[in-house]
């Protein structure tokens, strides 16, 4: 199978996570990759790992993923990190920081934000150089290839989805599954390598936005109100706006 579903970002929303899986199975795709935050946000991130560990065959780790491995005394984090079990956080200690491989002769990059660290934000309006930053290799992104700088680059992280084109290569944002803040439908991407070339496919889902926060009142969710905006407006919880 040559065809792999790219998902991020579901933030512990389990109502659109389910209709995204729904939607990947119901086009016969059984290979799907994770760009990370699992968990965050939304209320039932133990769910949403279980979910993923059983369906995703990659799972690169998010900036959620990591500082939530962290002690703080926050209480906004502290909510998220009591909802989630030992079996949880060792799952999140085992995530790797990417994950490459190579098809249809390109070499392919999948990260959470940038190739040097799960908290470096590029957004798709950032200048041509940071963009093209995305195409570079650290300390991070050793490997047996490591010296080739990949063709293609998939990510998460912001939330938005885009495709760019530049000499360097082709860099995907995928969007967000649970917390997506361009349009408010869960968003995911095809990459279908069957015709000897890539193609790149992107996907969106309505699920019921209602439910899942019906779900999260339900269960005290922390700052409630702010998951209630990005869900319904997609305005972004520090924006500075
Ligand atoms: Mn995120």
């Amino acid at each position: 199978m040559t065809k792999i579903a790219i998902i991020s970002d579901v933030h512990g929303n389990m109502t659109a996570l389910e209709e995204v899986l729904r939607d990947i199975h119901s086009r016969d795709i059984d290979r799907i990759f994770c760009l990370g935050d699992l968990i965050g946000k939304g209320p039932q991130g133990s769910e949403c790992i279980e979910l993923i560990k059983n369906n995703c065959e990659e799972v690169v780790r998010g900036n959620w993923d990591v500082f939530i491995q962290l002690p703080t005394k926050d209480p906004f984090i502290q909510w998220f990190q009591d909802k989630l079990t030992k079996q949880d956080y060792h799952y999140l200690s085992t995530l790797q920081f990417h994950h490459d491989l190579e098809m249809n002769g390109q070499f392919i990059r999948f990260i959470h934000a940038s190739p040097r660290s799960e908290f470096e934000r590029i957004l798709h309006i950032d200048s041509h150089t940071k963009r093209t930053s995305m195409f570079e290799n650290s300390e991070k992104t050793n490997s047996e290839i490591s010296s080739r700088k990949p063709d293609i680059v998939f990510y998460g992280d912001i939330h938005t989805t885009f495709l760019h084109t530049f000499k360097e290569g082709i860099l995907c944002n995928v969007g967000s599954v649970g917390n997506s803040l361009d349009l408010t439908s869960a968003s995911y991407v095809i990459l279908d390598g069957t015709h000897s070339n890539n193609a790149i496919q992107f996907v969106r889902v309505e699920y019921d936005r209602e439910t899942e926060l019906k779900k999260a009142k339900e269960l005290g969710l922390a700052q409630y109100e702010k998951y209630y905006n990005e869900l319904m407006y997609g305005i972004y919880r520090n924006s500075r706006k």
